[in-house]
């Protein structure tokens, strides 16, 4: 008998398949309806003369030790071509063809419930705040987990500077929207841009992180350039990439993933081994580049930072 064995990263999850859904008629119908409603309130991203993706430079990093690993550091190369990032395809080998995006310039927008709406330039947003560099352990929801040395800024900082109103509850973000370059974006079903939200309070939570850059480097494409969010608490999908806009809101708002399958992605999406998805156990979870699983923690390991947030939602779904 013939086996051809496959490195770490051509395995297809063996017990969790993906995120991707079969679509039926009805999920067809529901994301063109969605989408377009969306379509009509979304900003389209505006599209940029340059040839060269810019590095964005950021004032050296301080080591923030203060978040501890119990496990190695993913190989570079495993989390650099291992990727989600439905904008260009719904497979993992999307590093390539996410070179496309220019992500100079690469303007943000701040606004919703704020006391003032503030459009910026990313370089020149990123010179408010103070770099620094922290470990994070990273789970997705299809059962496969990394460690990595994040660079960035806490989230918090730019609520700060946000301003909220005491009204705004919830910090929405949305992707970049450009199918001409992302050809995800040309399978219509899905309802894009990609979208996430957080609470204002886990938005300040000290763990909400805003990642720029990875492995001492500017972050690449294929991991979320210029910016993308960072909650290691939650499953991989909250940690929404390539972000144009921060809106603060009064009502929750239907994700993306909530909006194709509500039966298994929900707003909280928080790591818990004992709520499994339903259609596959998330007591165990493969790190990128080791052929044994290990257990999964509560909360991805982060329930002391956590855990006081969710203590009176009695009544809502956290774990999915
Ligand atoms: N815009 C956008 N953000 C996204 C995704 C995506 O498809 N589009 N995928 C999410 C999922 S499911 C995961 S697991 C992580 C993967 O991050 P990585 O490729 O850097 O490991 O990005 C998240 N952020
Ligand atoms: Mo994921």
């Amino acid at each position: 008998m013939l086996i051809r064995s496959k490195r770490g990263w051509e395995l297809p999850e063996s017990d969790a398949t993906d995120e991707r859904i079969f679509h039926s008629r009805r999920n067809l119908i529901k994301g063109l309806a969605s989408g377009a409603v969306l379509a009509a309130s979304m900003p389209v991203f505006g599209k940029t003369t340059e040839n060269e993706n810019l590095n964005y430079s950021f004032s050296v990093p301080v080591k923030n030790n203060r978040y501890k690993l119990d496990r190695e550091l993913t190989p570079h190369k495993l989390a650099t071509t291992y990727n989600n990032f439905y904008e260009f395809g719904s497979h993992k080998q999307i590093s390539a063809d996410a070179q496309k995006l220019k992500t100079h310039p690469w303007m943000i927008t701040i606004d919703g419930l704020v006391e003032e709406k503030i459009k910026i330039n990313a370089h020149e947003l990123f010179k408010h705040f103070n770099f620094e560099e922290r470990v994070y352990r990273f789970r997705c929801v299809e059962a496969w987990s990394m460690a990595l040395p994040w660079i960035g800024f806490p989230l918090a900082e730019l609520v700060k500077m946000a301003k909220p109103t005491s009204d705004a509850k919830y910090l929405v973000m949305r992707s970049f929207q450009d199918p001409k370059i992302a050809s995800g974006q040309r399978q219509f079903w899905y309802p894009w841009p990609y979208l996430e939200a957080l609470t204002v309070a886990e938005a300040k939570n000290e763990l909400a992180f805003i990642a720029t850059g990875v492995y001492g480097k500017p972050i690449p494409n294929q991991m979320g350039a210029p910016l993308r969010l960072v909650v290691p608490w939650k499953y991989g999908f909250k940690s929404i990439k390539s972000i144009i806009s921060f809106t603060f809101t009064k009502i929750r708002p239907k994700t993306f993933w909530e909006t194709i399958q509500p039966a298994e992605y929900g707003f909280w999406a928080n790591v818990n081994p004992l709520v499994s998805h339903p259609r596959w156990s998330q007591k165990t979870e493969r790190p990128l580049g080791k052929t044994t699983r290990i257990k999964t923690l509560l909360y991805n390991g982060y329930e002391e930072y956590v855990a006081y947030m969710y203590k009176n939602l009695v009544t809502e779904n956290l774990f999915r």
